[in-house]
């Protein structure tokens, strides 16, 4: 583990909201164990084992019933803690994956067959070397005709650029984060408003109403500042969202988040069960166990 890496909270609070029947938390990950699973050569960071044990003893504590595991970068391309944690969750985790150009149609089935239903481009540049569009285009055709979908991380200042990109892709597109907006800038800022914009125009693209730990300047407990942005995405885009922990929490550096705490936050966001049962429920489902 890196020496300034903060680990994630060993013993959270009990949440007080408690979620509908067949929840899915549909961000988190799972880290090594490294002694099993080692990190890849080319991380950019090193973080604190975290075992597909103690994520599925948090879904259960938090209640929730189903994770969608999302490969981090740490584990580069290598998506074998990710699959061994698919295999062993009983059909109550889904995965998303990383992959290079040259994978093949039998790997992604056998992916298919473990229970990964995307992948992920990242275009962050503190996590990932950059990787040339036309190489995503590439393996976006290869993953379509399994009917999978893609997950993409970028930062607020990168959307302009990003857009047509993100237009040309053939399959749903899951933006990690809401597009990580600048919070301090408000809701009614145009580099928000592009991003609310694109999924108005664009019905293939939803978002994750997630991050409030990295996002919010006010910070823990009530992250407040981040509510309206999650809100209006919920409100606007009822059928194309989707909430998850980000356990482990990789990389925090201003705290560590209470997973009670950001699970209390559901309600701010999503204010009437209709609403928060699409997001918890009936969109995840579509999207992850619709086969
Ligand atoms: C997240 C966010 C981060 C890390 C990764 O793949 C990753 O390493 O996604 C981050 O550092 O912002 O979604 O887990």
């Amino acid at each position: 583990m890196d020496a300034n890496y903060k680990p994630f909270d060993p013993h959270p609070s009990k949440p007080t909201y408690m979620p509908p029947p067949g929840a899915v938390d549909a961000h988190c990950h799972v880290f090594g164990p490294e002694a099993v699973f080692p990190y890849a050569p080319q991380r950019k960071y090193t973080p604190c084992d975290a075992p597909k044990q103690t994520l599925f003893a948090l879904r259960d504590y938090l209640g929730f019933t189903r994770n969608v595991i999302v490969q981090a970068t740490c584990h580069g391309h290598d998506n074998r803690a990710l699959v061994d944690a698919l295999k062993s969750s009983d059909g109550l985790a889904r995965g998303i994956a990383s992959v290079g150009p040259n994978i093949t149609h039998d790997e992604l089935a056998e992916m298919h067959e473990a229970g990964v239903r995307g992948v992920r481009f990242n275009f962050v540049k503190r996590l990932v070397d950059a990787t040339p569009k036309s190489v995503f285009l590439g393996i976006a055709d290869k993953v379509a005709a399994l009917g999978w979908h893609i997950v993409v991380y970028f930062e607020a200042p990168d959307l302009a650029d990003l857009t047509p990109f993100l237009n040309e892709l053939p399959t749903v597109t899951v933006v990690d984060h809401m597009g990580r907006p600048e919070i301090a800038n408000g809701v009614d800022h145009p580099d928000f408003r592009r991003f609310v914009d694109l999924m108005g125009n664009n019905k293939k693209i939803w978002s994750k109403v997630t991050c409030p730990e990295r996002l919010s300047v006010q910070g823990p407990p009530f992250y407040n500042d981040f509510v309206p942005f999650a809100r209006k995405l919920v409100e606007v885009y009822p059928d194309r969202v989707l909430w998850g922990t980000d356990w482990p929490h990789p990389n925090m550096t201003t705290h560590v988040p209470d997973d009670g705490g950001l699970v209390n936050i559901i309600p701010c966001i999503a204010p009437t069960e209709a609403l928060q049962k699409a997001l918890l429920v009936d969109n995840p489902m579509r999207l992850y166990w619709a086969d």
